[in-house]
Parts: structure tokens; sequence; C-alpha cells
């Protein structure tokens, strides 16, 4: 290994490509450099919403072969030593979710970040039930830190509602009982009030992260950056109250200077921090 005194910190993500560059793979990448960590890819699967059907989502799995063979690349070049810290972002498919559960296992990881993709916006809740599972039985319990956006806290923690923050640390407790995985639950614009927020529970603290909402309207790629941003701040060494902390700044700064186009939904920026 050459170490140099300019010697980032590193971190993984496996992701999907959005190809509007909002969301995804994109999206982690820019986090990272924005925090000052060197960003590698391995690509799960690439999206192109669809401009003539309403921006549906087309969907193509990466080969599950091509899947090992970026690990196997990137596990190769940087070991445990160098790169313990990886983040998860959409998998899509049961077959995906194997190849990548079992690249996991195969080594140690300080830090597993998943960012539990169950649908994408404009999906249907429910039509990829197999692929929920999977991704619950399979990768959840890997995780060492999890972070669900309010859809996913549902059907994480098996509750019916969560419309409160009294609900949400609920979900934030009953999640991290089911997994041992460290929690931000994010409430976003899901939760009524002029207050985005989140809760933070590792087991034994229980904290909310809160800021003035940015509009009412979810911004693309802001679930995934904050993922990434937790996952880079780990990366560096911080503890996992100050990643969720620092993480949930960085994406409010995103969201406030967020980028408008043709598409029917903004990107969030992390270029202005
Ligand atoms: O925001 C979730 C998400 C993650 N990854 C990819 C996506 C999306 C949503 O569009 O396309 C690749």
């Amino acid at each position: 290994m050459t170490s140099t005194q300019n010697n980032p910190a590193i971190a993984l993500t496996i992701a999907g490509s959005e190809a509007t560059g909002g969301a995804g793979a994109q999206a982690d990448l820019k986090t990272f450099q924005q925090l000052g960590v060197f960003g590698i890819v391995a690509l799960s699967c690439i999206v192109s919403f669809d401009p003539k059907q309403n921006w549906n989502h087309r969907f193509v799995p990466v080969e599950a072969q091509v899947i090992s063979d970026q690990l196997e690349a990137i596990t190769a070049a940087y070991q445990p030593d160098q790169l313990d810290t990886v983040k998860i972002g959409m998998l899509g498919t049961p077959l995906t979710i194997a190849t990548v559960s079992e690249a996991l296992a195969s080594r140690d990881w300080k830090n597993v970040v998943l960012d539990p993709v169950l649908i994408c916006k404009g999906q249907e809740p429910g039509a990829a039930l197999d692929t929920d599972q999977a991704l619950k039985r399979e990768i959840l319990p890997q995780a060492s830190f999890v972070t669900p956006n309010h859809f996913e806290s549902l059907s994480l923690s098996g509750m019916d509602e969560i419309s409160s923050v009294g609900q949400l640390k609920e979900a934030a407790q009953r999640i991290y009982d089911a997994s041992g995985a460290t929690v931000l639950a994010k409430g976003g614009v899901r939760l009524v009030g002029s207050e985005a927020v989140d809760v933070f529970y590792d087991g034994s603290v229980l904290e909310v992260l809160s800021s003035p909402k940015v509009g009412d309207v979810a911004v693309s790629g802001a679930g995934c950056s904050l993922a990434a941003a937790v996952a880079a701040e780990l990366a560096k060494g911080a503890s996992a109250l100050d990643a969720a902390r620092a993480a949930k700044h960085f994406v409010t700064q995103a969201i406030r200077s967020r980028l408008g186009s043709h598409a029917p939904f903004d990107a969030v920026w992390q270029g202005a921090s």
C-alpha cells in the first residue's frame, strides 16, 4: 500500500445508477467526494426513468457475475486495513441480493451502512415482495447501521402507523431490536409539522435529530446522500451518533441547494456545503 500525506479515508458503495444523476451511485459518489472520502462503486443495477411513461422506472439488473467481478477487483485492491466501510443502496433482485450477501460475508467490515431500499419512488408497494424479504433475510443481519425511510420503517418494524415522533422512536427501537443495527429512521416530509425529524437509536442512545423542513416534497437523492454521508463519516472514524448528526446537516444543506430540471422532481446538490 502506498501511503501519502494526503491519505484519504475510503468508502465503497454497492448501488444502482440512476441515469438523471440525482440518486443512487451518483449521489453516493458526490457525497463521498464532498466529505473528503475516496469513493468506490460496485454497480448493482441501472435505472432509467421513462419520460414517455410518466417518468416510471425502467430497471435493469447488472449480471450477478459482473457484480461479483467488481467486488473481487475492489476487495483485492483494498484490503480491510484500508477499506472497512461499505454503503449498500438499491440492489433490486433476489439474485443480486444473494450475490452481494455472499461477498459481504466473505470479509470483515467495520461499517456496513444499509439504505434498505424496498421500493423506489413510483413503484407499487408490494410489487417486489420477494426482493424485500431477501433484503431483510440476507442483508439486514449483516448491517451495522440502517437508514429506513417512512415506508421502510413501517415494513421493518411491523407497525401499522407512524404519524408521530413517538411512533418513529418506537419504530427505531423495534428495528434495532430485530436487527442489532444502529438505526437512523427518517421522518422526512412524511410526519406533519414544520420540522424534518429523524430518530437515532443505537441500543442505548435515543436521539431526535430535527431541522426545519425545506418544502413539502421529497427531493431525489436525499436518502441515498444521507446514508452515504453516514458511511463517509464512519469511514473517517466518527462515532455513529456524530456521523448521523453530520449526515443530517449535510443532507439538509444539499436539499436547500437542490437542482430543478425538466423531470418532475428536484435533485439534491451536495456541492454547495
Ligand atoms: O432513492 C432510491 C434510489 C436508489 N437507487 C437508485 C434509484 C433510486 C430511486 O430512484 O434509482 C438507483
